[in-house]
């Protein structure tokens, strides 16, 4: 994934924030805006391009491609330095509030003098939000419920932010000379939906230069411990990094110990305790003779405690060990296993990229089949119309050859009404490869209203894929309110699979209703929901949801042969 190109989006993103926020032009405020999502979406390495490659870029003036440039070969940004230096720290804090917004966040500081979120949480509980024009009478609450998400996130990083910046330091370290092995731990390495902080652990037989190289990196703003043993420094982002030096021998122990549960770990030592061993952050040992056991891998540790060797994702405690004992730990599904993506988009909706650039993207993964599931008329502001389907459709088909091992499937993304109702009648469904069907709307509908809303989608006959069922954004908006074990129990019946959205923003369904559907004996699939062609490598991160989830090729439709899912989606013919 191209993070620099994530990181240059961040930033002209922000840059079009302040310039409304600051009273800017309006125009320059939406061509930035517009530069941010072409960066973010652009296929090729912006480090890679030259101010006139910028230029290249759809939306990227000469303007904006000095200022890309300027930030590739000095790490700032001077024009956003100046204007960030004109906003209160607590004023750009509030336009982070799910609801709030910039434009909004510069009228409750110009009209109210509200100038951080503490201020801002009492200002509309002392009800004074109504003297300001543009804050309705729902405003309040919905802005407390905002604050209150994105408290509970706690400041907790999304995986593909975590994984990205991880990566970025274990092929750092592993760089120093002297380090034999590195790694992360720790929630990441679980594939937790969000992290707290990023453990990272390495061998060496001096963890100086090792520690020395953390604190060097150029992203590292802060170092907030600095010892032989343990490092940790806070990034340009504000993410805590961990860094642990231990010996060779104990890289197995301590692997173990780092990457945790907590409660995972708490289980293995008691059956330490049990097998004469202790096990502890210092390493494996003897509990009679206080002597060190040599642990150089995982398996070793395990094997010592009468187990096999267990996958990270399992490590919660949720019964993995005794299914170990048992000789009964789930095959996972893995990354490889998937074999296409059955939910994306292209630049005919809300896509950046072209059908073509999609498809040669899909086909690079090695997939033997791909939909493209454009938005369906419902959602308005996509402006879909029945031509405009047909006419891709045409298009597609006539792309068929383009990749001889891959399979083009023609498919859309339904809204499901509040009453579960879809876009388009039986027939026009019916001219369909795959449909997926989500809510869009009425988040707010009560939880029978939600229940019988999903329940009559998954009955729907050319439904195939029930999309992101909970419509929650982590961190952003929470999930709607619907009894699961009611839908599960009609997606089951009916053979509609329910999505694991892929992208780190959602990741919906969850680990642990996944893991509560399966036992219904729903299908599942991993998708994407791309709309950009790097969207398309999202699956890692379902792929987590799913390890997390226990689910193995059998639980998930897009691992299948295309003969055999192809049976899958002909629902109705099993009625
Ligand atoms: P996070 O960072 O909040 O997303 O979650 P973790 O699991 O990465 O937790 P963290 O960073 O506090 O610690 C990393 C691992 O170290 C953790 O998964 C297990 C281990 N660990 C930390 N504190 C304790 C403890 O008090 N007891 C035990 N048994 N293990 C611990
Ligand atoms: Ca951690
Ligand atoms: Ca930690
Ligand atoms: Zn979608």
């Amino acid at each position: 994934m191209t993070r620099l190109n994530d990181q240059v989006q961040e930033l002209l993103q922000e840059y079009a924030d302040l310039i409304s926020i600051t009273g800017g032009d309006a125009f320059r405020a939406r061509s930035y805006e517009k530069a941010a999502r072409a960066v973010g979406g652009h296929p090729e390495d912006v480090a890679r391009l030259d101010a006139k490659g910028l230029q290249q870029i759809p939306g990227v003036g000469k303007s904006t491609a000095e200022k890309i440039a300027e930030y590739l070969a000095t790490g700032r940004m001077s024009a956003l330095e100046a204007l960030r230096a004109k906003i209160p720290p607590g004023v750009r804090e509030m336009m982070a509030v799910p609801s709030v917004g910039p434009k909004r966040a510069l009228a409750l500081y110009r009209d109210l003098d509200i100038a951080s979120v503490d201020q801002l949480a009492e200002a509309v509980r002392a009800d004074r939000l109504s003297e300001v024009a543009g804050f309705g009478e729902r405003s309040g609450e919905k802005i407390l419920h905002g604050i209150e998400l994105m408290r509970q996130s706690g400041g907790r990083t999304l995986l593909d932010a975590a994984t990205e910046q991880a990566e970025q330091i274990v092929r750092a370290i592993s760089a120093v000379p002297g380090c034999t092995r590195c790694a992360y731990a720790g929630s990441l390495r679980r594939m937790r939906e969000t992290v707290g902080d990023i453990d990272v652990l390495a061998t060496a037989e001096d963890s100086e230069p090792l520690m020395t190289a953390l604190t060097e990196l150029p992203y590292v703003a802060e170092v907030i411990v600095r010892g032989p043993t343990k490092t940790s420094v806070r990034t340009a982002k504000g993410l805590q990094v961990d860094l642990r030096v231990v010996p060779e021998e104990d890289w197995g122990a301590a692997l173990v110990y780092f990457t945790g549960s907590k409660a995972h770990n708490i289980k293995l030592r008691t059956m330490a305790v049990r097998a004469g061993l202790k096990l502890s952050e210092y390493g494996l040992f003897d509990a009679e003779s206080g002597e060190k056991v040599v642990s150089a891998t995982e398996d070793e540790v395990y094997a010592a405690l009468g187990l096999p060797w267990i996958a990270p994702p399992l490590r919660e405690d949720r019964g993995e060990v005794e299914a170990a004992l048992r000789g009964e730990l789930p095959d996972l599904v893995a990354e490889s296993d998937l074999r296409g993506d059955l939910h994306t988009h292209t630049d005919l909706t809300d896509g950046l990229a072209t059908l073509e650039d999609m498809i040669d993207t899909a086909a690079a993964r090695g997939y033997s089949y791909y939909a493209v599931t454009d938005h369906a008329p419902d959602l308005v502001m996509q402006r879909m119309t029945d031509e405009k389907m047909l006419a891709q459709r045409e298009q597609l088909r006539g792309l068929a050859d383009r990749h001889k091992r891959m399979r083009l499937l023609h498919g859309t993304e339904l809204n499901i009404g509040p009453d579960g109702g879809v876009d388009w009648p039986a027939e026009f469904l019916a001219g369909f490869d795959v449909c997926v069907a989500s809510v869009h709307s009425h988040f707010g509908a009560d939880r029978a209203a939600q229940t019988r809303r999903l329940i009559r989608a998954c009955e729907n006959p050319h439904v195939h894929v029930i999309g992101h069922l909970t419509t929650r954004r982590i961190g952003r908006r929470g999930p709607i309110d619907v009894d699961l074990d009611a839908v599960f129990e009609a997606a089951a019946r009916t053979g509609t699979a329910i999505e694991i959205n892929s992208s780190p923003q959602r990741l919906d369904l969850r680990d642990e209703d996944v893991q509560r559907a399966k036992r219904y004996g729903v299908k599942f699939s991993i998708d994407s929901d791309a709309h950009a062609t790097g969207h398309l490598a999202y699956p890692r991160y379902g792929i987590g949801t799913a390890q997390r989830a226990w689910l193995t090729t059998e639980d998930v439709i897009n691992t299948w042969t295309w003969q055999r899912l192809k049976k899958f989606l002909r629902k109705d013919a099993l009625r």
